[in-house]
């Protein structure tokens, strides 16, 4: 079809040389269009997104061009079409289009422009992985009234003797808390961390709109004070060390959530943290993600190191009194050592670190 705009152009182009015709079929400005359609976010890596949350919406900068002009852009997820937009009929547009994946996949995304003529256009097809379809971030896992080997006699003088433990049934979070979430958290309450009040470094981006591919890695360079502000904010508190450990190991006395072996291949790599929840396999046998690595997590307890041996053996609160808070799990950073489920180190409650986050328990 010829639009009404390019009517006079082509009449004009019927008396001219045979050899202008092709160059006279749209207005120059037109011509100097390039057909095409490009994603320009999720932020790409080589040909393929970066690892992205199930349950979180994603939004998608999508350009096109057409000399015809753009009249509709659509998303595709494996060829089906999950999110369209009809655009203004201009030759260049920029659409952003959003997308809920509810399930875990490595999607095959492609979008795809239809130009004024019907002429459709679509960008090579870019694989989208998406992990943690357990259940959205926040959500909580029932923790059931049970018993527990809690410490290690293997481990550091701090982690003995390992005993058993009895503990009430409670919740704690299913992933370590992100930087969306906590960004909720500083918007609702302009809570200001201990890291900005002293002005020391923190580099993550929840006082930002746009928190961008960060939006679900574990939120970090927060205090123990921080944490436990934000978990009570949602009517949550952090959890005790009794809690962190049988949420991480269940009831048979393993050295890691997933077992007795440590495994590089369930841990962000030594690099950077990864969004909560990508590694399916490192889940603990009630399914909490993240119990080993990506991020330390305060607990609730004072550390005292020989704590363990005073055989507090009914769900332990810990010391009531000391001068540092505990922290569990493990990071990034750490070896297998500092990764299981046991290793206890600690910290003053207003330190941050680019390596410690946590978790809510209630
Ligand atoms: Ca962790």
């Amino acid at each position: 079809m010829v639009s009404m705009d390019n009517a006079p152009m082509l009449k004009r182009c019927v008396i001219a040389a045979a050899m202008l015709v092709a160059a006279c079929a749209v207005s120059p400005l037109r011509a100097a269009v390039a057909p095409g359609v490009e994603i320009t976010s999720p932020a790409a890596r080589g040909d393929a997104f970066r690892p992205v949350r199930a349950n979180r919406p994603l939004f998608f900068a999508i350009y096109a061009a057409s000399p015809n002009g753009v009249a509709s852009i659509e998303l595709l997820a494996d060829d089906r079409p999950v999110a369209a937009k009809p655009v203004s009929g201009a030759a260049v547009v920029n659409v952003v289009l959003s997308w809920q994946p509810m399930v875990n996949g490595d999607f095959q995304i492609a979008a795809q422009a239809t130009d004024r003529s019907g002429r459709r256009l679509r960008t090579p097809p870019v694989v989208l992985p998406v992990r943690g379809a357990d259940g959205p971030p926040g959500s909580m896992l029932q923790m059931p009234a049970g018993t527990f080997l809690m410490g290690s006699n293997a481990g550091f003088d701090d982690e003995r003797p390992e005993r058993m433990v009895n503990m009430p049934a409670y919740q704690i979070d299913r992933y370590e808390v992100t930087v969306g979430e906590f960004r909720e958290f500083v918007k609702a309450t302009n809570h200001r961390t201990d890291a900005e009040k002293v002005g020391k470094p923190f580099n993550e981006t929840w006082r930002v709109d746009n928190v961008g591919s960060r939006f679900d890695h574990p939120v970090r360079y927060v205090s123990w004070w921080d944490a436990d502000k934000y978990c009570r904010w949602l009517g949550k508190r952090l959890p005790t060390e009794a809690e962190w450990e049988y949420a991480a190991r269940g009831n048979d006395g393993r050295a890691y959530p997933w077992g007795n072996d440590f495994d590089p291949a369930r841990v962000a790599p030594p690099t950077d943290t990864m969004p909560v929840g990508f590694y399916l396999n490192n889940r603990s046998p009630i399914g909490a993600y993240d119990m080993a690595g990506n991020v330390w997590e305060w607990v609730n307890d004072w550390y005292r190191p020989d704590y363990y041996a005073q055989n507090e053996n009914d769900n332990p609160q810990g010391p009531p009194q000391a001068d540092q808070r505990v922290m569990r799990g493990g990071s990034f950073t750490n070896s297998p050592e500092d990764l299981r489920v046991t290793r206890r180190i600690k910290d003053d409650a207003s330190s941050s670190h680019r390596d410690v986050g946590f978790r809510c328990a209630k």
